[in-house]
C-alpha cells in the first residue's frame, strides 16, 4: 500500500470514529489531558471555562506520559488532547476551533464575529505558538501595536 493510500485510509478510519463517538454520545463527555505548566492546555481549559462546559482534568506526567495520551494522541504525544465521548481531538487551536463549533450554543463565542478581528484573533494565536515558545525571538516592539486599528 503507498504511503499515500496508507493515510487517506488511517484519515477516513479516524473520522468515521470521530463521528460515531459524536452519534453515540451527542458529543460525549469531555477529558482535558493536560499538564497543568502546559500554556497550550491552558488555552484549551480557558476556552471550556469560558464556555461553561463540564470536563474532566487528567493531568500527565510528561516524563512518563500514559498509555491513554500514547493511545489519543499517537502522531504528536503531546498534550492537550480532548476526549470528546472518548474519542480525540488533539493540537490546542484544532481543539478551540472544535469546541467553538461544537458547543455554538454555549456560552460567548471563542472567536469574535467579524472577519477581520477573527483573522487577528488567529494571527496574535498563531504569532504565540511560533514565536513566545522561543522566548529569544520575541521582538517586544510587537507588544506596543494597537489592536483595535
Ligand atoms: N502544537 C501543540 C503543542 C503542544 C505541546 O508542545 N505540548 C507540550 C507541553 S507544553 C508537550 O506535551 N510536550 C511533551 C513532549 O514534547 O514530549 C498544541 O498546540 O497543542
Amino acid at each position: 500500500m503507498s504511503i499515500d493510500a496508507a493515510i487517506e485510509l488511517a484519515s477516513s478510519k479516524l473520522s468515521t470514529e470521530a463521528m460515531e463517538g459524536d452519534k453515540a454520545s451527542g458529543c460525549g463527555g469531555l477529558v482535558l489531558l493536560n499538564c497543568f505548566v502546559s500554556p497550550f492546555g491552558n488555552r484549551v481549559r480557558i476556552a471550556l471555562k469560558r464556555k461553561g462546559l463540564a470536563y474532566e482534568e487528567k493531568p500527565e506526567n510528561l516524563a512518563a506520559k500514559s498509555a491513554l495520551l500514547l493511545s489519543s494522541n499517537p502522531v504528536y504525544a503531546k498534550v492537550p488532547v480532548l476526549l470528546v465521548g472518548g474519542k480525540p481531538v488533539c493540537e490546542s487551536l484544532v481543539i478551540l476551533q472544535f469546541i467553538d463549533e461544537a458547543f455554538a450554543g454555549d456560552g460567548e463565542p471563542l472567536l469574535p464575529a467579524a472577519p477581520c478581528a477573527r483573522a487577528h484573533a488567529r494571527f496574535w494565536a498563531s504569532y504565540v505558538d511560533t514565536k513566545v515558545r522561543r522566548r529569544r525571538s520575541i521582538d517586544r516592539s510587537v507588544f506596543d501595536f494597537d489592536l483595535n486599528n
